[in-house]
Formats: structure tokens, C-alpha cells, sequence
């Protein structure tokens, strides 16, 4: 349960929030996915479109043409990173490479004046909107179901899904050492180190690309910044101890207890007072594509990480984070980006896997409340569509630049050559994505290669025009479309 001064603090947070609402219409989003899923890569298209008039035709405000001025600002916390956005877009544009993994949260305001759509509103003042994009990694997220767990609750559920068939390969060396210690012998510092090391070295396996498995919690393991080494980051779950009887004091158990509730003091409680409350919108951004590749373990463990996450958003009143959240989100988009790697014929398909994921997902969460939607999109759009014909057959293929060192079938891209890429399809029926105890058998792999950003066209007057994309419009005009009004 909270205390009195933090459920004290977090209201005042929330007035504060409030009363500057009044003057200045704000709308704070929380952009979040597992590392590589493409947050940055989204947020800085975002923005360039708006702010260089890009194609957006299904934004409505911003298709019947009432949006006027739209400019960076000031971000409101001055303690938080500022999201390069600058940076992002040079990449892409001039080096026609993608950004930097970012590691850590990041802001960016940017305002939009429009017109009213109703006439009564626009007889007062013209419309003034500031989105405070947040960036934030989906680990995080991850971490909040932590608040309202204990030590051996957290120790049994990690343990469980540690001996799963897709996980107990690579958790092999941290069972082993887990198997073979006392958690009621007296804690040692070194084998304490060991453990954590062995847990840390198990969660970074699963997320190895060709295993994909979605992130468990602690996220914090697997990008530590300035707590490396500290002892919050150094405990690991522990087996179940023989008897109800409290750990004795300095065991393993009760000395990783302690440090397991030092985590959620100093990593998830911050995290959760300072940026998760305070969201309006959230857009939670996954890779798909690469879970659907790897096979249905991937595929039925981004399941279990999205159901996880949605809990936090709909916590149960009773608990610790359901006691707090005064300022519910009310919309939240859960999108598949990178469909560029797929032609046409097969976006719907990808929306459909993902509808169902989310579906399924939403049902074990129990969730309700925020209005949810899906869309299988790329932010930006670096392959175009085009047909090869084989003989008799025509083939629809992408067409892109592969990143240099990138290879199908033995052949190695140079990075400059343009090539054209049959990329398969995704089944018919999404149900064979997830087949319990399937292989993946009788589903041909999708073939992937990470292609360059595009080339941008130029206008007559030689201006470069807005990074291209699929179906950015559709995710603002869900995120941001009815405070345009
Ligand atoms: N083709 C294509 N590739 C994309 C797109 N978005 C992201 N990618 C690829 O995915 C990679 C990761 O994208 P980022 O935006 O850096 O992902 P992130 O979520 O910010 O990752 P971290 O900062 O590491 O957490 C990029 O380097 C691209 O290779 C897209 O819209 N189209
Ligand atoms: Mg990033």
C-alpha cells in the first residue's frame, strides 16, 4: 500500500497538472516498446510530418486544412532528457541511416494551432494543442506489476516462466545455480553477484534476436545506466523456501527480499510517480513481424508481455498502483510498426494478428475502460511496392535498399544496391501464428532484411518533402484526432 505523503504527493502532482491544462491544452503521450521496436523512429516521423506538411490525410484536422502554425517548444520537465529530434532526422535524412538505440526517457513539446471545426468554438480563439511526447523503454513498463508483488511472489511466477519449454533452454546455467543454493544459507556477497549475473546473462538470451522473447521483469537488468552494480540491480529470484517460517536475517532469501523491495523503491516508484501517472494517451509499439518470425513461443510470449502490460493500465483498486492512478488514460494504440517489410496485400493480415494478440491479451488482463485500437503500420516507409514476374508467375515484391552486411540466401547487400525482395505472406488464418506445440511447421519464414531509410523526394523548388510512411495518419488521428476539434 502507498503511503499517506506519496498518495498526498501524486494528487498534488495531479492538480498542478490540471490547472496549467486550464491555460495551455496539453496532451502528454507516452510512446512505449521493447528496445529495437521503433520509438524513436516513430516520434521523430511524427513530428517531421507535422511540422513539414506531410502526407496525412487521414488526420482530419489536418486533411479539411484547419491546422495553422505547428512548432517545437520549451518541454515542460526540465529534469528529463530532451528527445533529439534534430539528431533523429539528420540521420535518416542526410546519412540515410537509422538513429542510435536511446536507452533512456526522453520529452518533446511540440505545439499545433488549428481552427475549430465548430464555428461557436472558433468565435473565441483560435485552437492551441501542445503534445508532450514521451519516450520511454517498454521494460519500464514491465516493471509496474512488480509493485504490487512480493519477493516470493515475484521469485515463484519468474522461476515458472524460467522452466517454460521456449525459456528452460537458455535459462539452463541459472536453474542450475538456482537449483543448488540454500536460500536460507547465510548471503555471501560474491555468490549473490553470481546469481544476478546468471538471472541478467538468462534475460538478455530470450531477448537475442532470433529468439525474440518479449522482456521479463526486472527491466532494469538489462539496461542498468548509473545503478550498474548497485544493490538494487544485484538480487535474482530465488527458490521457494521449505516452511512458512520468516528467512532467517542475512540469508540469501531475506537479503534479496530486501533488495528486490529496494528496486521498486528506487527504480519503479520514480518511474511511475514521475512519468506514468501523468499520461493521457499511451501508444505501445511492438515488432511483430520479427515475434512472427521467430515462431508461436515468440509470438504467445508477446501475448503474455502485452497482457502484463495492459494490467497497469487498468490496475484493480486494491492494489498499489489502482490506489494512485487518478488520471486514467484514456486512449491507447497498440501498433505494429516496420509493415514496409511486408507488401500491401498483407497489411491486413498483420492488423489481424495483432487485433487478435491484443484481443486475447485484453481478455486475460481483464481490461476495459480506454478506448483501444490496432494498426499494422511503418512511421517511416523505406521500401515501395512492385511486381516481378517469374515465368508465369507474378510475384509482389518490395522494393528498398538493405542496410550494408545485410543477407538473404547467402547473398550480402552492400548497402548502396537497390534490390527487390519477395517478402512471403503471412497465413490466412492468425490462429496458426499462435498453435500451441507448433513449430512454425508448413509456415514459410518471412524474408527479412533491414532496409536503409528512403531516399526523400524533392519539391520544385528543391525543399525536401516529409519522411513517407503507411498509416502514420491513422495512428495520430486515433491519438490526437478529437482535441483538434
Ligand atoms: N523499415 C522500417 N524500419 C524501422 C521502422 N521503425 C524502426 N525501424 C527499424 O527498427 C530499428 C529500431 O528503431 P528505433 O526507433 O531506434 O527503436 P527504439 O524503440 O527507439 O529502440 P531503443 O532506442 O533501442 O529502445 C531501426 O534501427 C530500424 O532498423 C520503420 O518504420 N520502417
Ligand atoms: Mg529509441
Amino acid at each position: 500500500m502507498p503511503s499517506l505523503a506519496d498518495e498526498a504527493r501524486y494528487a498534488l502532482d495531479t492538480l498542478t497538472d490540471r490547472a496549467t491544462e486550464l491555460f495551455h491544452p496539453t496532451l502528454r503521450i507516452g510512446v512505449a516498446g521493447l528496445s529495437r521496436a521503433g520509438k524513436t523512429v516513430f516520434i521523430s516521423a511524427l513530428v517531421h510530418n507535422l511540422l513539414h506538411g506531410g502526407r496525412l490525410p487521414l488526420l482530419e484536422a489536418y486533411a479539411s486544412g484547419r491546422i495553422g502554425k505547428t512548432y517545437l517548444e520549451e518541454q515542460p520537465d526540465d529534469a528529463v532528457p530532451r528527445f533529439q529530434y534534430e539528431d533523429h532526422v539528420r540521420t535518416m535524412v542526410e546519412e540515410r541511416l537509422w538513429p542510435q538505440s536511446t536507452r533512456a526517457i526522453s520529452e518533446l513539446r511540440l505545439t499545433i494551432e488549428f481552427q475549430s471545426a465548430s464555428g461557436w468554438s472558433r468565435l473565441f480563439s483560435a485552437g492551441r494543442l501542445s503534445l508532450d511526447i514521451v519516450d520511454y523503454p517498454g521494460e519500464w513498463l514491465l516493471d509496474l506489476p512488480l509493485l504490487d508483488k512480493d519477493f516470493q511472489t515475484f521469485s515463484a511466477e519468474s522461476l515458472q516462466r524460467a522452466r517454460l519449454p521456449g525459456r528452460a533452454a537458455l535459462a539452463g546455467p541459472f536453474l542450475a545455480a538456482i537449483d543448488a543454493l540454500d536460500p536460507m544459507a547465510p548471503a555471501d556477497e560474491p555468490t549473490s553477484q553470481r546469481l544476478a549475473a546468471l538471472f541478467t546473462e538468462y534475460l538478455r538470451r530470450c531477448r537475442a534476436d532470433d529468439k525474440a522473447l518479449s522482456t521479463l521483469p526486472p527491466g532494469r537488468f538489462l539496461m542498468p545506466g548509473d545503478l550498474e552494480g548497485s544493490p538494487a540491480l544485484t538480487f535474482a529470484p530465488l527458490g521457494g523456501s521449505s516452511g512458512t517460517a520468516a528467512p532467517p536475517r542475512n540469508s540469501f532469501a531475506a537479503v534479496h527480499a530486501r533488495r528486490f523491495e529496494a528496486y521498486k523503491t528506487v527504480v519503479v516508484k520514480p518511474f511511475f510517480r514521475d512519468h506514468f501517472a501523468r499520461l493521457d494517451r499511451q501508444i505501445i509499439l511492438i515488432d511483430a513481424l520479427q515475434a512472427i518470425n521467430a515462431g508461436p513461443d515468440a509470438v504467445r510470449d508477446l501475448e503474455a508481455a502485452l497482457t502484463d502490460i495492459l494490467a497497469c493500465f487498468r490496475p484493480g483498486r486494491a492494489t498499489w498502483l489502482g490506489g494512485l492512478l487518478s488520471r486514467r488514460i484514456d486512449r491507447l494504440l497498440v501498433a505494429a510498426t516496420k509493415a514496409d517489410h511486408l507488401h500491401r496485400d498483407s497489411h491486413k493480415r498483420l492488423e489481424a494478428v495483432v487485433r487478435q494478440i491484443v484481443a486475447r491479451a485484453t481478455e486475460r488482463a481483464q481490461f476495459s475502460g480506454a478506448q483501444t485500437d490496432v494498426v499494422a503500420m511503418a512511421a517511416v516507409r523505406a521500401t515501395r511496392e512492385a511486381q516481378v514476374t517469374e515465368g508465369r508467375e507474378t510475384l509482389p515484391v518490395i522494393v528498398g535498399t538493405p542496410l550494408a552486411g545485410e543477407r538473404i540466401a547467402g547473398e550480402i547487400f552492400d548497402g548502396a544496391t537497390e534490390t527487390a525482395i519477395f517478402p512471403g505472406d503471412l497465413p490466412k488464418d492468425p490462429a496458426r501464428l499462435f498453435a500451441e506445440g507448433a513449430d512454425g511447421k508448413g509456415l514459410d519464414p518471412l524474408n527479412f532484411v533491414r532496409f536503409r531509410p528512403p531516399v526523400l523526394e524533392r519539391d520544385d523548388r528543391g525543399l525536401t518533402l516529409s519522411l513517407p510512411h503507411i498509416r502514420l495518419d491513422r495512428a495520430l488521428q486515433f491519438l490526437i484526432g478529437d482535441r483538434l476539434r
